[in-house]
C-alpha cells in the first residue's frame, strides 16, 4: 500500500512539473548602461563629472574629479533662472537704472535694449544689472537681467 502512495505521489509530482514547464512564459528585460534617464528622489555621491571633462571624445572616470566634494562639469550649469524685465521711460533723466533681481536669486547676466546705453554691469553682489541710459530722446528700453537661485 504504501508503495502504491509512492509511485502515485512520484507520477503527480511528474505531471505537476511538465503542467509548469508547458504553461512557461518568456520574459525578456532591456536594460541600458549607462541609463539614458533616471528620476531620484535623492542623490548622495562623492564626487560628480558631467560630462567629457577633458575634451578627449571619451565619457569615463577621467572626467571625474580624484578629490571627494568636487564636482567638474564640461557644459553649462542652468539652476532655476529667471528673467526679469524694468521698461525705462524715454522721460528720465541721463544716468544709471537697475534691473533687480527677486530676493533670493542672483544675477548671472542682463541686457539693455534701446539706443542710448552706453554701459552696462552685474551688480557685484549679485543683485541686479545695470545700465547707463546717456540720452534723455532715445525712447523707451529695457533692462533685463537673468536670476538664478543662490544658496
Ligand atoms: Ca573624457
Amino acid at each position: 500500500m504504501v508503495r502504491l502512495l509512492k509511485s502515485v505521489l512520484i507520477i503527480f509530482s511528474f505531471l505537476f512539473l511538465c503542467v509548469t514547464v508547458v504553461f512557461a512564459e518568456d520574459i525578456t528585460i532591456t536594460t541600458y548602461y549607462p541609463s539614458p534617464y533616471g528620476s531620484y528622489n535623492a542623490l548622495q555621491t562623492n564626487r560628480l563629472g558631467v560630462g567629457d571633462n577633458n575634451a578627449d571624445g571619451v565619457l569615463n572616470s577621467s572626467d571625474v574629479p580624484g578629490t571627494n566634494g568636487d564636482v567638474w562639469v564640461s557644459g553649462h550649469i542652468t539652476m532655476g533662472y529667471q528673467v526679469v524685465t524694468v521698461t525705462i521711460p524715454s522721460t528720465y533723466d541721463i544716468g544709471w537704472y537697475t534691473c533687480d533681481c527677486p530676493a533670493g536669486k542672483r544675477a548671472l547676466g542682463g541686457a539693455c535694449s534701446g539706443s542710448g546705453v552706453s554701459y552696462t554691469y552685474i551688480d557685484a553682489g549679485g543683485a541686479g544689472y545695470h545700465c547707463y541710459k546717456n540720452n534723455q530722446f532715445a525712447g523707451n528700453w529695457q533692462i533685463q537681467a537673468v536670476c538664478a537661485n543662490m544658496l
